[in-house]
């Protein structure tokens, strides 16, 4: 199914194409008449067919699969044929399959043992705590059953499920974070749902979904940041001035359009499409998108641009809206086109030494009289290693001639756009490796890369890049921990899955060793270290939910079978929870 049926498909229109080849008679009829004409060629029409030869030649060189297309085509060659032989490609590694398995069993097991139902999981202290004191909402239960679901764990399935009917409750006097609680806990339902049809899931995940929906009651119907999910209430951030983050509004839509979808209830739909059109009224000229937004007025608020916190997901669900309506709202990918364009034109830049393409956060500053200008910092964070897959993705959809492409696609299936989309993927997912190349082998939070005018020396990582205030004998700067997160593992899922490149799965396998060695805790769990590049490890008690709903997940389908959840029939949110690609009876009302 995955890749199969991306492949499938791929193999279908090469069918398709060498069945246009067997009208090979007509061509060589053609062919006899071209002699036969060209015995009357005069010097000057000699001049242009040598010019055009010329072009011709000159745009071969540029993309041989202009020639070489057409020739596989007609001789049969497989698509993917000199990537790898077809008959081993995107089979299951089986022995790292089942090892990333065993370390979510070490990593639930422990917390079921230590802290079942609670939100958070401590594993040193070997404790769990709630975000709110008002009592647990399932975060760490609800954001881990669809991983159990797709690695067979049935008896841990099991308990999960009786705590989910028995003990889960939304009636909560406390305000939660809308974008939190929507892609971890009504993602994970939604999912859960999918896989089981246990109505269960649908009735808890509408019963949240009601409780959430006050937020968008706001002027613009931007939602607020928060919700009290037991008083059914928005309730904006106390920090901020109440202003919202432009990826927490817009990272809300796969969930609540899905959900709508499943119970032909538009409400949730309209409130989320809603968000969308306040965004696109807003837009910067730029494509790019300030990190905060004013609930009342639906307007950008000046403010930092990035693809990192507060900004991240916003480039994603752009692309993943497009995808999951099966490509049938040209408006999502419109903004999306527009947004990549802006972050090529604004945000991506090379390092200085070893050319690693990275992406950078432009800053505003107001000078005395008022004049804004924009400072270009060359600050990454963890967050933005998604993007490396995105854009992949979204080159192989958004950016592609017409579909299916091949695995890998070739050049001269992508649209200019996409040629440069797919470049700049491949790219950062190399970026993202390279600052792998720390002590523990683990990247940090946030790398900051060398520009002309910096004046760093003596960095413990004489590379392109560093870890901005990290001092040997000094306490670690925040930028120098890794908590966990899945970003890299994420694009190198996609990766693997778009061109079968046995390295995507070697550089998986190098990230996972490296937390099985430094963040697992031997009497159960996985905890975050507070410096990459200081061994021995010291941890931080804390194991984020998102290593058993993304981290694992995304690990456990490098190394699984491509049948499993193929990229042409699910897109995945924000927090990894897969929901099929629906084709839905509506589409953008804007
Ligand atoms: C997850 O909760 C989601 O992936 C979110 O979009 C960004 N951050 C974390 C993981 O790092």
């Amino acid at each position: 199914m995955a890749e199969d049926g991306l492949r499938k498909r791929g193999r279908a229109v090469g069918a398709k194409e060498k069945a246009e080849g067997k009208k090979a008679p007509t061509l060589d009829q053609g062919k006899g008449t071209a002699v036969a004409a060209s015995a009357s060629l005069s010097k000057g029409t000699t001049l242009l067919v040598a010019v055009l030869f010329s072009v011709f030649a000159v745009f071969v060189y540029q993309d041989p699969s202009l020639v070489l297309d057409p020739i596989n085509d007609f001789f049969g060659f497989e698509e993917n044929a000199g990537i790898l032989p077809p008959s081993t490609t995107f089979v299951a590694d089986i022995a790292k399959r089942d090892a990333v398995i065993n370390a979510f069993k070490h990593a639930w097991l422990a917390y079921e043992r230590d802290a079942m139902g609670d939100d958070e999981y401590h594993p040193i202290s070997q404790k769990g705590t709630n975000l709110t004191a008002a009592g647990g909402i399932g975060y760490t239960v609800i954001d881990s059953i669809d991983t159990m679901l797709l690695m067979g764990l049935q008896d841990e399935y099991a308990r999960a499920r009786k705590w989910v009917e028995t003990k889960m409750s939304f009636d909560r006097d406390a305000n939660f974070n809308t974008f939190e609680t929507t892609i971890r806990v009504l993602g994970g339902l939604l999912s859960a749902y999918h896989f089981t049809k246990d109505e269960l899931y649908l009735e808890k995940a509408k019963e949240l979904a009601d409780r959430i929906m006050p937020a968008f009651e706001t002027p613009s119907g931007l939602p607020t940041s928060n919700v009290n999910l037991g008083q059914r209430k928005g309730v904006p951030a106390q920090d901020n001035k109440g202003l919202v983050s432009t990826a927490e509004v817009s990272t809300l839509q796969l969930e609540f359009r899905y959900l709508s979808y499943l119970t032909d209830n538009d409400a949730y739909w309209d409130a989320a499409e809603n968000v969308m059109r306040v965004i696109k009224g807003a837009s910067l000229t730029t494509g790019l998108a300030s990190i905060f937004m004013n609930p009342t007025d639906g307007r950008f608020v000046l403010s930092p641009i990035r693809l990192g916190s507060r900004g991240d997901s916003y480039y994603e669900y752009l692309l993943k809206q497009y995808l999951q309506t099966n490509l049938t709202e040209p408006v999502y990918q419109d903004m999306y086109n527009g947004a990549i364009d802006g972050v090529h034109a604004h945000l991506i830049r090379k390092s200085e030494l070893a050319k690693l393409t990275y992406t950078s956060e432009l800053i505003p500053e107001k000078d005395r009289s008022g004049q804004i200008s924009w400072r270009l910092v060359p600050k990454q964070d963890h967050l933005v290693c998604f993007f490396g897959g995105s854009l992949m993705l979204g080159a192989v959809t958004s950016g592609a001639q017409s579909l299916p492409v091949s695995v890998p696609p070739r050049p001269s299936q992508l649209t200019s756009t996409g040629k440069r989309d797919w470049q700049t993927g491949v790219d950062l997912i190399e970026t993202c490796m390279r600052t792998h190349d720390t002590a523990t082998g683990l990247s940090p939070e946030i790398a900051h890369f060398r520009i002309p005018s910096d004046k760093v020396v003596g960095s413990s990582i004489p590379q392109d890049w560093y870890i901005k205030g990290a001092k040997p004998g000094a306490p670690a700067p925040y930028d120098a921990r890794y908590i966990l997160r899945p970003e890299t593992v994420e694009s190198l899922f996609i990766a693997y899955r778009l061109t079968g490149d046995e390295k995507y799965r070697q550089y998986g396998w190098n990230i996972f060793k490296a937390i099985e060695t430094h963040c697992k805790i031997e009497t159960g769990g996985y905890a975050s270290i507070i410096n990459v590049d200081a061994v021995p490890v010291e941890h931080e008690d804390k194991m984020e939910t998102f290593l058993m709903s993304e981290t694992l997940k995304y690990l456990y389908l490098l190394f699984e079978d491509n049948s499993v959840l193929p990229l042409s029939e699910y897109v995945f949110n924000t927090e990894a929870h897969p929901f099929p690609i629906i084709n839905p009876s509506r589409h953008a009302a804007f």
